[in-house]
């Protein structure tokens, strides 16, 4: 074993000399980067998106033997700047490889205020460059700065020198502060204030740490080290979680008042161990395998290394004792983005037991084959993460409370215009209530969105309708959860005597009633109204303080009954209608009436004359707006529409809409066309057929796509969500088209969300059944650097040019790590039609 190691080594030594350009220095390569072995500085490959401002994604970044440590590179106006501080556009992008910079123009169009910042690599260094062409507006002298941000959990507890002085870099922010008057804050994004000033006038500014004109930063550590120099300006280095738990360190110097040219400059040295090679990814899955199922770790391999030709299986037994079982060759994939991949096939290791894989110097933790491995894969998400995320409810587990009863004051109708920083908006007034009136009755039922706490009207109808499903193709009798209505009372593992699905499916169902009788419509969301509580952390009962808002009252003062405060924390009702979300919310109250009927009769009957009310105002809606085409919405909406109503119109628009679509783009089609084939007859199954072959040509072709074999996303929200869908269009094929559609695809799905992916080869599911399912999520409870159980992660997120991340140490990049209720919902479905497909090809007993 040992001999093997070793060899492998020696190998990718010798090609490190000559594979790739290796000298000390840095390099601008042809992706439009600086690089050098275990080195690469991105300059603006990644701009400031506007979405959600400071994605910490963005600017100048590095990335350090594998990890990208800093970011955030970039002109910004506060010293820690947060999520809803300004962030630069991008005017212009220059790569210049003869000259070997990268020029990029920066604009504030708030502060009418333009910058330069020009890269040049210089040995191992890069050197940094602003420049002014008009001096810095009044307003921004002594804000404006040059910043860049160090990722805190890879840096803490780690050792800086400034100017020689010893420091560490503190585990938590305990770092001094001082305030100044609001009237000097640098404008927040839209004019919204990330902070409650408790009535003082005032905000907070934090102190720097340390000054000087030289930062080394963990000499302790080569893989880490970086030394920052500026000979002209000061280095101060300050903590950003002082003012918010996702704060990065940030090193940062001041821009000169009335100058022009070039007014600031840096030097960044990223240290790069010598002959360094990122140790191999192998991805496998942490959940383990069934016995007869393919069986293939992907290997990620840095393009210096040697592929193996071979690695071995490891049977350990019950006496501890460690069995080689197999072994057998290591295929090479090719290079996919930064890296080269191989695969390792041990199908045919099929023993119950418990294993691990040896590929090299790597030992892979342990995982089960057994028949049993899928058995709880959906239980953490069933009994844990959904109901703690219902909203209106106290939740208990054991000995802890979640969180207690939130917004018990309730809602109140959004004032006309107004933006909102969750991407919504409040037009003119469209219901009976004027700006800021409570809207009776919405405070109840309904579910968190995801790591924040409003209801997402459309969330929210996704999440019945999946339940809905999940009832009517599965019925999980599955009752682990206790749920009073009455007594606003949900306690973890406490059976109740229901199902928790037709539980889960009555909380949303009433939110979303409440909705469509007390405004008349489906509202767009119901949301915080004030940016200081949306960014809460902790128990969702004390983001607002459930008294009533009494524009009469001073802030923080509360009336002498007791009912009300002068405190405008009351979340609002954005109800701005919108026919689309009217139709889809019909189609989900007639699902709901079915599943919820001998469960709560009056429910089921106030969600079924919603449905048809709002059927019959939306289509003529969507008519008088010219949005409607044929049939109403989208074909699963008809299709939806024709399971409840029975009515054969609905299925005739289904079937019109269908076979165009499958024509159009049988990958985004499959999925709708699948539901269909209960509900039709076997000239409909057969006329399918051939799409179905298509779509197995597209599946076996993203095998060539990229070497895990599933659809992933390249977007700023990580693709886990697509493969969840993925896999259970692929479940549902092999289940009507066993002989066309094997077991394969929606099990290379498993694999993927279980450990077989890019960057890490954590379970991206926080799930029992895992041997490592990752440790940290963007759940609510982020500030605990912990997790939900059961929450699906969005996963290996794409930062250009070439570099896939997923961070488990750092929680705070919703785009990885954080998981919302549909999407959780969604992969409760494919768990079920996972488990059934392998129970011998059930996918689910067919409607009558
Ligand atoms: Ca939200
Ligand atoms: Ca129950
Ligand atoms: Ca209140």
């Amino acid at each position: 074993m040992m001999r093997k190691t070793v060899s492998c080594i020696l190998a990718l030594l010798v090609l490190a000399g000559c594979s790739r350009p290796s000298g000390a220095d840095l390099v601008l390569n042809d992706l439009g980067y600086f690089e050098r072995q275990g080195v690469g500085v991105l300059v603006f490959s990644n701009a400031f998106s506007g979405g959600f401002n400071d994605e910490k994604n963005s600017g100048i970044e590095v990335i350090h033997h594998g990890v990208r440590t800093i970011q955030g590179g970039a002109v910004r106006l506060s010293s820690t700047p947060e999520q809803w501080d300004l962030v630069p556009v991008m005017t212009s992008r220059t790569v210049d490889p003869e000259a070997g910079t990268i020029e990029v123009g920066l604009r504030f169009p708030d502060y009418d205020f333009d910058s330069r910042i020009v890269t040049t690599a210089v040995g191992d260094a890069v050197r940094i460059d602003v420049w002014l062409d008009k001096p810095l507006p009044e307003a921004l002298e002594g804000e404006a700065g040059f910043n860049l941000e160090l990722l805190p959990s890879q840096y803490w507890n780690k050792t800086y020198v400034m100017d020689g002085r010893p420091e560490r870099f503190p585990r938590y922010t305990a770092g001094l502060t001082t305030t100044r008057p609001n009237s000097e804050k640098v404008r927040q994004f839209k004019g919204y204030r990330t902070y409650d000033d408790r009535g003082t006038g005032r905000f907070v500014e934090p102190l720097p740490l340390s000054v000087g004109h030289e930062l080394v930063a963990a000499p302790e550590m080569p893989e880490r080290t970086v030394k920052v120099t500026s000979e002209e300006a000061d280095l101060m280095l300050y903590d950003g979680r002082v003012l918010a738990q996702n704060g990065w360190y940030v090193l940062r110097s001041l821009l000169p008042a009335g100058k022009t040219g070039r007014v600031l400059s840096w030097t960044v040295e990223p240290n790069a161990v010598p002959g360094w090679v990122r140790e191999p990814n192998v991805g496998f899955s942490q959940v383990g395998y069934i016995p007869s199922q393919p069986k293939v770790a992907v290997i990620e391999l840095d393009k210096r290394d040697k592929v193996c030709a071979k690695a071995e299986v490891f049977k350990v037994g019950a006496d501890g004792s460690e069995t080689r079982v197999f072994s057998g060759p290591v295929r090479t994939w090719g290079d996919y983005f930064k890296y080269r991949y191989a695969r390792f096939d041990f199908s045919s290791v099929r023993e119950p037991g418990i294993y691990f894989l040896r590929y090299g110097s790597v030992r892979t933790n342990d995982f089960i084959i057994s028949d049993g491995v899928y058995d709880h894969i959906t239980d953490a998400t069933g009994d844990v993460w959904i109901p703690i995320h219902m909203n209106h409810m106290t939740v208990n587990e054991g000995y802890r409370i979640w969180h207690g009863e939130p917004f018990k004051e309730g809602y109140l109708q959004a004032p006309a215009h107004t933006n909102h920083f969750d991407l919504h908006g409040q037009g003119a007034i469209d219901t009976k209530y004027r700006g800021l009136q409570l809207i009776p009755g919405l405070n109840v039922g309904g579910f968190f969105d995801a790591g924040d706490f409003d209801i997402e009207t459309g969330s929210n109808i996704s999440v019945v309708q999946n339940l809905v499903s999940d009832w009517e193709r599965f019925r999980p009798m599955r009752d682990e959860t206790f749920v009073s209505q009455e007594q606003r009372y949900v306690d973890l593992h406490r059976p109740d005597g229901v199902p928790d699905v037709l539980q889960y499916i009555e909380h949303g169902t009433l939110n979303l009633v409440a909705q469509a009788e007390n405004i008349g419509h489906m509202a767009q969301t119901l949301s915080n109204s004030v940016l200081d509580n949306y960014h809460h952390l902790g128990d969702a009962a004390s983001i607002t303080d459930g008294l009533h808002y009494d524009p009469r009252l001073k802030p923080y003062e509360k009336s002498a009954d007791g009912k009300s405060s002068g405190t405008p924390d009351d979340m609002w009702a954005f109800t701005t209608r919108n026919p689309y979300l009217d139709l889809q919310a019909a189609t989900m109250f007639a699902a709901a009436s079915r599943a919820l009927q001998g469960y709560n009769d009056d429910l089921s009957r106030r969600a079924l004359a919603q449905s048809r009310r709002l059927m019959k105002e939306g289509t003529e809606r969507m008519a008088g707006s010219g949005m409607r085409g044929r049939g109403f919405g989208n074909m699963s909406t008809n299709l939806q529409l024709y399971v409840s109503t029975g009515e054969r119109h609905y299925l005739d628009a289904f079937v019109e809409q269908v076979w165009p679509a499958l024509d159009r783009n049988v990958n985004s089609a499959m999925a709708a066309a699948l539901d269909a084939v209960p509900y039709l007859d076997g000239a409909y199954k057969e006329r399918l057929r051939p799409y179905v072959e298509q779509y197995k040509v597209y599946m076996d072709s993203l095998e060539v796509q990229n070497p895990y074999g599933v659809p992933i996303g390249l977007g700023n929200w990580a693709g886990s969500g697509s493969v969840v869908g993925f896999g259970t269009t692929a479940a549902f094929a092999h289940r009507y088209f066993p002989d066309v559609v094997g077991p394969e695809y929606a099990l290379r799905a498993a694999g993927y969300l279980f450990g077989c992916h890019p960057y890490h080869n954590y379970s991206l599911v926080a799930a029992v059944g895992a041997a490592r399912p990752k440790e940290v999520f963007y759940g609510n409870n982020r500030a605990d650097f912990s997790f939900i159980p059961g929450n699906v992660a969005p996963g290996v997120l794409f930062r250009h040019p070439d570099h896939f991340e997923n961070y488990d140490d750092w929680p705070f990049l919703w785009g990885q790590n954080e998981g919302t209720i549909a999407g959780n919902t969604a992969y409760l479905i494919f768990g079920e039609a996972l488990r059934h497909m392998l129970a011998g090809g059930d996918a689910g007993a067919d409607p009558e």
